[in-house]
């Protein structure tokens, strides 16, 4: 009998590309029909066929709180009573601001955006403008959202610049973006000796999160950012995934980095959309309509998005949030180990805060070539057979997953007698 599911996916592939609004939605990497959720309630979600799933997804990072908190529905219903949006300032935006300025070490001022790639893109503008410089480096698996200049792939030998990674992004703009291996200092300090006086901006996820999770090597931030200092480039560091998602003073408090640029979204939005980009008080007086870099967002600052995220930073501010979280995301992935171990499967997890990474190698990757190396078809096999047994982890292994504070001990040791029975069962 057809699922709902697949009912629901054969009839949007009609009105909607591939079905889904954002392509890692449609499962194309793990195969098989992509979920559609009607609800969720703290650390479970249930599909269109009422089937429940404990979910370690939470919306790509968003749900640090879980689905539907009350205190965050709360807010955002009352604060919808009064009106949905102005286009005009809001006290509300300038609280959250504060909150921004006040709990982020580096960022002295913020504006608000509402998505990822409106941070990052206007991230990479304003460091242009305030250098006056056009050549930027990324990292190759790092995602920055779907900027052109972001959309770039590595150029054939390791210094040259990138080529698109995307139809639509001409060769020109991707010619200003050079892509390294992440944690590669070698090709780093060879960048920046070549083309130091040239590069208005280094942008790197602090702990990338978008090729699977990949740890930052100890020296490479502190690398990063001592070269940019160096050379006068701005240092964004791109927070979207892990502000106040590793700890309650983002990646750049955890290992200690002041970028002079830092991107953020998911969390703060509190599971709405919003995002932002601050940093420098230098940096950012260049932004209109004081400086000469524009920007600008007829729904930045949405008074209903400032409410669920005001509300969520609010929460995670409590004494013990992140040690209880990063302890519930250890208990996961140390489990996981001990299970894939105990019945000789090649396997291995670790997590930094609230986020983790499940790898089918003997050792966590620390670049991108080497999560290429990890067993896809045994990651596609796991995401399955869990699915089945209703634990929904990222549909992809080039994919975080999330723990949020709504997930218990109970669900944690669910999860680990699953995976224990289906590596005993693993052919
Ligand atoms: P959005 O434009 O999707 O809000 O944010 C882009 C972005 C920027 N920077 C980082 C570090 C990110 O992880 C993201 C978006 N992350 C993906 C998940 N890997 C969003 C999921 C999706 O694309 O549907």
């Amino acid at each position: 009998m057809t699922s709902r599911n697949q009912q629901l996916f054969e009839l949007s592939q009609k009105y909607i590309p591939g079905g889904v609004n954002s392509p890692v939605r449609a499962f194309k990497s793990v195969g098989g029909v992509p979920i559609f959720f009607q609800r969720g309630q703290g650390s479970y979600v249930w599909d269109a066929d009422n089937k429940s799933y404990l979910d370690y997804v939470g919306s790509w990072g968003p749900l640090i709180l879980g689905h539907a908190h009350p205190d965050v529905i709360k807010a955002v219903t009352e604060t919808a009573q009064n009106g949905l949006t102005f286009g005009a300032p809001t006290e509300a935006e300038l609280e959250i601001a504060q909150m921004l300025c006040t709990l982020v070490p580096s960022i002295e001022q913020v504006r608000l955006v509402s998505s990822g790639t409106e941070a990052t893109m206007s991230a990479i503008r304003l460091a242009r403008g305030y250098t006056g410089r056009s050549r930027i480096i990324k990292f190759e698996g790092c995602y920055h959202g779907h900027d052109d200049a972001l959309l770039v792939k590595a150029g054939s030998g390791a210094l040259t610049f990138g080529h698109p990674s995307s139809a639509g992004v001409p060769a020109e703009t991707a010619a200003h973006t050079m892509v390294l291996d992440y944690n590669d200092l070698t090709a780093l300090e060879q960048a920046f000796s070549e083309s130091g006086k040239e590069i208005a901006a280094v942008i790197v996820e602090p702990v990338a999160g978008n090729m699977n999770l990949v740890s930052p090597k100890p020296g490479f931030l502190a690398a990063l950012r001592s070269l940019c200092t160096q050379h006068g480039s701005v240092l964004i560091f791109d927070e979207v995934m892990t502000g106040f998602r590793v700890g309650a003073t983002c990646a750049q408090g955890l290992y200690g980095i002041r970028p002079d640029l830092t991107t953020l979204g998911k969390v703060i939005g509190g599971g709405m959309p919003m995002a932002a980009f601050g940093g420098k008080r230098e940096i950012m007086q260049c932004l209109a309509p004081l400086g000469p870099v524009y920007q600008a967002g007829t729904l930045s600052g949405n008074p209903v998005a400032v409410a669920a995220g005001l509300t969520t930073l609010r929460l995670v501010q409590a004494a013990g949030f992140y040690e209880k979280l990063s302890a519930s995301t250890r208990q996961l992935t140390e489990g996981l180990t001990a299970a894939a171990k105990k019945h000789g499967i090649v396997f291995c997890a670790q997590s930094v805060g609230g986020m983790f990474g499940l790898y089918f190698s003997a050792i966590p990757p620390t670049s991108y070539a080497e999560v290429m190396e990890c067993n896809k078809e045994s990651f596609n096999h796991f995401f399955h057979s869990m699915l089945s047994k209703g634990i929904y982890f990222a549909p992809s292994a080039f994919e975080a997953g999330f723990v949020s504070a709504a997930h218990s001990s109970e669900d944690i040791n669910k999860t680990l007698a699953a995976a224990d029975q289906i590596f005993s069962d693993w052919k």
